[in-house]
């Protein structure tokens, strides 16, 4: 099934340069990019989005790195890309995470673990409304999805 998740590379990720290496991965395993923006996160978005974790020892921290400088905001879109993109991005504490994924790859600190994706269908859908407009959102064909997937969709 068709499916669009949040993701967003964190100030971390933004700072440090791999904006390119990163979203190549996700343009090569066949995904599509159809809504993108760099922005700095506000105090009050960064504790919407990460309410879930509202007094928890880390919450402060994770406000304030967010916070700290751009970010890259995506949705991403491909059959079944929740999963999917879960899989790429890795395990949340980086030194657990295999190699191979980003943060396995690029990252060693959870409180560093430079990009966010959506963990399922329903914080997708929160996520990608808390960061974008319906207009912000592109519908386009890519002219190798008939290579990508056997099925139309
Ligand atoms: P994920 O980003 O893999 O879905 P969540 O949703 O459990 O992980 O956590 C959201 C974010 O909160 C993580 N990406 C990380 O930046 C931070 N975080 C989670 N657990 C910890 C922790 N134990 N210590 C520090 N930061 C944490």
């Amino acid at each position: 099934m068709m499916e669009k998740s949040f993701v967003m590379l964190k100030p971390d990720a933004v700072s440090r340069k791999l904006i390119g290496k990163i979203l190549s991965r996700f343009e090569e395993k066949g995904l599509k990019i159809v809504g993108i923006k760099l922005l700095q996160i506000t105090e009050d978005l960064a504790k919407t989005h990460y309410s879930e974790h509202e007094g928890k020892p880390f919450f402060n921290d994770l406000v304030n790195y967010i916070i700290s400088a751009p970010s890259l905001a995506m949705v991403i879109e491909g059959d079944e890309a929740i999963t999917v993109i879960r899989k790429i991005v890795g395990a949340t504490d980086p030194k657990e995470a295999d190699l191979g994924t980003i943060r396995g790859d690029y990252a060693m600190d959870t409180g560093r673990n430079i990009i966010h994706a959506s963990d399922s269908p329903k914080s997708a859908e929160r996520e990608i409304n808390l960061f974008f407009n319906q207009d912000e959102i592109y519908d386009y064909e890519v002219p190798d999805s008939s290579w990508v997937y056997e099925s139309t969709f």
